[in-house]
């Protein structure tokens, strides 16, 4: 590295050389404020990517059910932990970081804003949903930013395990009665779009794409990874002998990809807008959840505090 290099362009070459940056490493200041953008929204949708399943806790079908089901819902809530713990190494305040969920200010997937109205939606959340989150975030394991890329290790491990249990409700109810693989089938039909839409917006209209993949955050375009998920998906469609909504759908031997039809891009910006289906109701849970939690909050401050004049006290003394 010669001398006459100025920080950035040594941070790019920090960064090209597959060095990881650390929390007290100098980074130009946008990097940092892509990475608490990224992260943060990643942490809303893991917390209000809980609401759409919680819903169903109390009426799994059966005892086994609910313990997996729960657990898978527990995680997102440590996903969320781990993710808001990474962006606060960046500077970000935590309590900033909520009111601008509470407010509606910040964004979270758009995919956590449609409704759940049959136990075989949990099933098509576990398979479609994680296994599009898996496709997004193993390349996140190799991202930049060291807290983060360690963050997602962990967590694509538990994804592993929500995309099975998903795929497993779907089979069972795919191997099930007419009526239950009719279950199964209206599911597919109503998540496979959303699903596509969570890579975000295409490559040609994807603003913060280049930078981030210049700097490493993100390792692959939306698009490639769009791409991916529908090849690998496809055939366990096929495997569950459901059919997915898409007339174009279609395989392409030159390019080695299937073909697929187009997405509803005004559909998706509608919901980052606000506008989905259940938008409204997913921000009155957390608002909700969030005051609820006061005397929670409350008595941890207590406790801090008590703690803080116990030291200050001790060390005075010594
Ligand atoms: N929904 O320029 P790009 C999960 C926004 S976790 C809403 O392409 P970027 C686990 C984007 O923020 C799911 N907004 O942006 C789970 C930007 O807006 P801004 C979440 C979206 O950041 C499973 C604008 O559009 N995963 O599912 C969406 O380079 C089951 C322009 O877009 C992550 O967050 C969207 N789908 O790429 C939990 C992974 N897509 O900020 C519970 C980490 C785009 O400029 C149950 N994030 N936008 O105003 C990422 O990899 C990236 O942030 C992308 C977007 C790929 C999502």
């Amino acid at each position: 590295m010669t001398k006459e290099m100025n920080l950035e362009e040594r941070f790019q070459a920090y960064v090209d050389g597959e060095n990881k940056v650390e929390p007290k490493d100098w980074m130009p200041e946008k990097y940092r404020k892509t990475l608490i953008r990224q992260i943060s929204q990643h942490a809303h949708s893991e917390v209000v990517g809980m609401l759409p399943e919680a819903n169903w806790i109390t009426r799994a079908p059966s005892l086994r059910r609910k313990v997996a089901l729960l657990a898978k819902v527990q995680d997102e809530a440590g996903h969320g932990l781990y993710l808001y713990s990474a962006a606060e190494t960046l500077g970000a305040d935590r309590m900033d970081m909520v009111d601008d969920l509470l407010t509606g200010k910040a964004k979270y997937s758009s995919i956590f804003n449609y409704p759940t109205p049959t136990w075989a939606d949990i099933g098509a959340i576990g398979w479609l949903v994680d296994g599009a989150a898996i496709a997004n975030q193993v390349m996140l394991c190799r991202t930049s930013y060291g807290p983060y890329s360690r963050a997602m290790v962990r967590i694509c491990k538990e994804e592993s395990f929500h995309q099975r249990q998903g795929y497993e409700i779907l089979m069972t109810l795919a191997q099930g009665t007419p009526e239950q693989k009719q279950m199964a089938q209206d599911a597919l039909n109503r998540w496979w779009w959303p699903s596509l839409m969570m890579f975000g917006p295409t490559d040609d209209n994807s603003p913060n794409s280049a930078q981030s993949m210049k700097w490493k955050i993100k390792r692959k375009s939306n698009d490639e990874l769009r791409q991916e998920f529908i090849d690998k998906t496809i055939p366990q469609a096929e495997y569950l002998g459901l059919t997915v909504p898409d007339p174009d759908l279609k395989w392409n031997e030159e390019r080695g990809h299937y073909d697929f039809g187009t997405i509803d891009w005004a559909e998706f910006y509608q919901v980052i807008k606000g506008n989905g289906k259940c938008n409204k109701q997913r921000l009155r849970a957390r608002q909700e959840a969030h005051a609820k939690g006061e005397w929670v909050r409350e008595a941890a401050n207590a406790y801090a505090e008590k703690q803080a004049a116990r030291k200050a006290k001790e060390g005075s003394a010594a």
